[in-house]
């Protein structure tokens, strides 16, 4: 079955009560310590003079690829020194192999998004006997917070919270969903998953949860499989997609709150998109800087987040960044 045929089996029968969950807020504007060129107090490192490395998960979604643009275009702009980037292709131990290359050459700061929250104890111990802060960015870890300096990055579980809310009111005497969540064992995923059961109606049930990566390419077969067994509108009433892109490759629930998720908004295919900021560029490079310096800094900086519509999704499509 091709891509267009699940949509369009599923855009008959579930349009009306299709629900969809993004992740998101307010752009990341938090400006930069020190502007680049501005005059360091004496002693103190520039980013001029700051090597920071940035151990990318991967190039799975479009929000990734927003997150990635936002760090290398700040790096620009900022004037760092070097920019260590690399791209793990969604694999844990291709990350750790880059923080070690990373800690060998001697960098300033590690930033790392994690792709999922366990088993990174270890590097993060060689980070440290290394005197190497690292900044723990979008997902979290679940290793003790004295190996690391702090956590930049959304709510996850708040983002489940409101798409839980969303069904709540789309569903209002009950019902059953489908829930298509993100990478298995990432903060991402383990966090959504948790918000939306915490929130959802009693009498709304999660009929059956599979994961499809964040990827658009395998949430489309699982999709495909839930067509397959289960008969949309008499079996279920909505799905609750963790992301986008898989909501793109499927249906209509969705977290990001990216520009195809607001296309698809305007289209009719998401009902409702829970934004989830990837522009974490700026807020990474200033704290950064702080660390270097010895300055103190805020141990965790959530980003803030909101509920897009289809009505506003039009309006706003120009204008979205990401
Ligand atoms: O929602 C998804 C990406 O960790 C917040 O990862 C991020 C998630 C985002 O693949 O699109």
């Amino acid at each position: 079955m091709t891509a267009s045929r699940v949509s369009s089996t599923i855009m008959a029968a579930l349009l009306a009560l299709a629900m969809l969950a993004s992740c998101g807020g307010a752009p990341a504007t938090t400006a930069p310590a020190q502007p680049a060129g501005a005059p360091a107090a004496a002693g103190a490192k520039t980013y001029k003079d700051m090597t920071l490395c940035y151990p990318q998960l991967g190039a799975e979604s479009d929000w990734r690829t927003a997150n990635t643009a936002s760090i290398k275009e700040t790096a620009t702009t900022l004037g760092i020194k070097q920019l260590v980037f690399s791209d793990a292709q969604q694999k844990q131990e291709n990350q750790i192999s880059a923080m070690r290359a990373c800690i060998q050459q001697g960098v300033d700061v590690i930033a790392l998004p994690p792709v999922v929250e366990d088993g990174w104890d270890a590097v993060l111990n060689e980070a440290k006997n290394a005197k190497i802060p690292v900044i723990v960015v979008d997902r979290s870890v679940s290793a003790d917070k004295s190996l690391y300096a702090a956590h930049i990055g959304s709510n996850m579980s708040l983002e489940g919270e409101r798409a839980a809310a969303e069904f709540n009111k789309m569903l209002p005497s009950g019902g059953a969903v489908l829930e298509l969540s993100g990478t298995t064992g990432s903060g991402a995923a383990v966090g959504r998953a948790k918000g939306f059961r915490s929130k959802l109606n009693p009498n709304i049930k999660i009929l059956d949860s599979q994961t499809g990566n964040f990827t658009r390419a395998e949430a489309l077969p699982v999709m495909q499989a839930f067509l397959k067994k289960y008969k949309p509108g008499a079996d279920f009433q909505g799905i609750f997609i963790h992301n986008d892109d898989m909501g793109i490759g499927a249906i209509e629930a969705s977290v990001d709150g990216t520009r195809g998720g607001f296309q698809a908004m305007v289209d009719g295919w998401f009902q409702a998109d829970v934004e989830c900021n990837p522009l974490l560029g700026p807020q990474v490079f200033d704290m950064a800087l702080k660390l270097v310096n010895g300055q103190p800094v805020d141990a965790e900086v959530l980003t803030n987040e909101t509920v897009y519509y289809p009505d506003k999704a039009k309006e706003l499509l120009p204008t979205r960044k990401y």
